[in-house]
């Protein structure tokens, strides 16, 4: 690696340029967004460093391997010059959530410990500025794909189920790059596994394994009780976030602690007090007799169907819809059915999730703003008012977090008028 073409600048790309530059390499960048072509640089460069967003599809991709220029993303470059312990979190739900939970467990212990990937600061910049640090990094499949030397001490595989299928070309690939993250890990590495999950179960690795969720294996949940390797971690009824995959996350990352040595008093202190990430199932509050909940970072199916979950029957006011990622929202329609009372549906997806939910109560809406405005016309004292799109935000918005921040101040909004 001597002549680096970095493509996007966004975070990742902006990050990695940094990186590049400190360490004496003469750096070339560009982006689509700014009308740039890349060809030029591909003569000149000898390795093109993607940010996490850049698909497989993309020409540049598919042109430099046809050169021979060696591909990789943004968090195998940082690993390149890495110098300290990485955990490494991944999974198609809870893993923002995770990432955070063992950070806060772990900062309690070390003295030095930094929190990145997917759910924030780049590893580049990290590692620009702190090298040898413990690094808890939440790990995409977007950043799996392109590792090749990454291997980080401790792992964790939450769970899979299909999702970025706008991205991969197939759940094949989706899944050989979750799995792609732990397959360099070594024998004195470890990895946490969901046992009831086949595609994550099977997954190869060195490491020393531990099975979690099933009764009998390294770790679960019985009657209200955590347990890991025949220790009590905490009591399910003192977690303040919702929801049984809340459950699994704070099992998933206790036993991260745990393997990290951290005293379960302070895995316990952690959970106890932990209120959730803003737009996971993040509470609003009790807006005229209706408690409302933006879980606008839901970006697929299955993060729907486990919000549905935490909730009691008929009682949700549900607002969904989005960019459609190839989700199957026919295979929730028993539990949207019995979970609520209105289902109100917004952007590009709003159509084809009507007709997968039929025989639910289902109002389609143009905007977010008219779909909250009707939600609180369906929604009475008592109800719950769900914000789970199931979908993707870009139709709409810049991101999930502009699309929650609009969903607050909406919500807001009908408070004061309420
Ligand atoms: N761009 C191109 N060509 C493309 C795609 C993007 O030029 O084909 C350019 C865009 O014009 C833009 C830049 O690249 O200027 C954006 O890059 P990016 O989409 O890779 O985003 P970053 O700002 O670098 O943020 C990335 C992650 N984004 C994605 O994976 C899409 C962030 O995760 C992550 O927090 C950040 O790096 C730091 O590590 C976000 C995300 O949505 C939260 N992740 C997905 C998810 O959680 O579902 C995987």
């Amino acid at each position: 690696m001597q002549k680096v073409l970095v493509w996007g600048m966004g975070l990742s790309g902006r990050a990695a340029v940094e990186l590049l530059r400190e360490k004496g390499y003469q750096v070339y960048q560009g982006d689509d967004a700014q009308g740039q072509d890349y060809r030029e640089y591909l003569s000149v460069v000898d390795t093109v460093v993607l940010s996490p967003g850049v698909p497989p599809t993309h020409s540049l991709w598919q042109e430099a391997e046809r050169k021979e220029l060696e591909v990789i993303g943004e968090l195998e470059l940082a690993w390149r010059f890495f110098k300290g312990r990485a955990l490494a979190i991944t999974g198609t739900d809870g893993k923002s959530t995770t990432t955070r939970l063992v950070y806060l467990m772990l900062r309690e212990c070390y003295a030095n410990v930094e929190e990145g990937g997917n759910i924030g600061v780049p590893f580049s910049k990290i590692v620009l500025e702190n090298p040898t640090c413990l690094a808890v990094l939440e790990v995409s499949s977007f950043q799996g794909k392109t590792l090749k030397g990454f291997r980080p001490y401790g792992g964790a595989f939450l769970n899979f189920a299909e999702d970025h299928l706008d991205w991969h070309p197939n759940i094949e690939d989706y899944l050989w790059s979750k799995r792609n993250i732990f397959s360099r890990q070594e024998e004195e590495d470890f990895i946490l596994l969901n046992a009831f999950n086949p595609w994550v179960r099977e997954t190869k690795s060195k490491a020393r394994r531990f099975l979690l969720l099933e009764e009998g294996s390294h770790g679960y949940i019985r009657q209200g009780k955590a347990f890991f390797l025949g220790e009590e971690l905490f009591s399910t009824d003192r977690l303040k976030i919702k929801g049984s995959h809340n459950l699994q996350n704070a099992l998933f990352a206790g036993a991260m602690a745990r393997l990290m040595d951290v005293p379960v008093e302070v895995i316990r202190e952690v959970l106890y007090t932990f209120s959730g990430l803003p737009y996971r199932l993040e509470y609003l509050g009790n807006f005229g007799g209706v408690e409302v909940y933006n879980d606008s970072k839901a970006t697929t199916v299955n993060a729907l169907r486990s919000a549905l979950e935490s909730f009691e029957e008929g009682k949700v006011v549900l607002i969904a819809g989005g960019r459609d990622k190839g989700g199957d929202f026919e295979g929730v329609r028993e539990l949207v059915k019995k979970k609520t009372k209105a289902c109100i549906l917004i952007g590009e997806s709003k159509e084809r999730i009507a007709k997968a939910w039929s025989g639910c109560e289902v109002y389609l809406a143009g905007s977010l703003e008219e779909a909250v405005e009707r939600a609180f016309k369906v929604a009475s004292p008592g109800d719950v008012l769900l914000f789970s799109p199931a979908c993707a935000s870009f139709d709409m918005f810049r991101d999930y977090k502009e699309r929650g921040e609009k969903f607050k101040e909406l919500t807001n909004a009908m408070k004061g008028s309420s």
